[in-house]
């Protein structure tokens, strides 16, 4: 698994597409190219483009967001910088480490945002509100 770490908040993963004559697969492993263990999937779709989504940061859960249709933009901001990235490959993962706020917008119609977690879902570990999560994140 190679993370690309750059010099942003902006971490991805580079994806290993197998295709060939019958088109293409991309296997998913907890561990291996995941780095975490997976305990839940999800998908985000029929989102309108004016719509923003997220808007919070986790305490604990690791994730990794996959745009398997259209394109969506993320911004990631861990309290002192902000980041963007247009979302449009099946080969590429977005890393959303606890304690980054994200939100997701400009989705295009046809946009399908396929997250994995490392947890289950549990509305404890949001923080939903941003004065809160500047508070955290400066170690208030
Ligand atoms: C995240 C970004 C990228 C569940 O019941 N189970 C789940 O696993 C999830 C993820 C959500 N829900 C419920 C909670 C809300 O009543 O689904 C509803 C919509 O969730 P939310 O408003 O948090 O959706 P987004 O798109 O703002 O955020 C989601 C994830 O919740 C979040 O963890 O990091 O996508």
């Amino acid at each position: 698994m190679s993370i690309i770490d750059t010099p942003t908040l902006i971490k991805t993963i580079e994806f290993r597409e197998i295709g060939d004559e019958r088109g293409w697969l991309v296997a998913l492993e907890g561990n291996i190219n995941i780095p975490f263990t997976m305990q839940r999937v999800y998908y985000i779709y029929g989102t309108q483009s004016h719509i923003r989504r997220g808007l919070h940061a986790h305490h604990a859960v690791h994730q990794i967001a996959v745009c398997l249709a259209g394109e969506c933009k993320f911004l990631l901001d861990d309290g002192k910088n902000k980041n963007t990235i247009l979302l449009n490959s099946r080969g590429l993962g977005l890393v959303i480490d606890p304690m980054i706020w994200h939100e997701m917008y400009e989705f295009s119609s046809d946009c399908i945002l396929m997250v994995l977690a490392s947890d289950y879902y549990d509305e404890a570990d949001y923080i939903r509100n941003y004065a809160e999560f500047l508070r955290l994140a400066n170690g208030k």
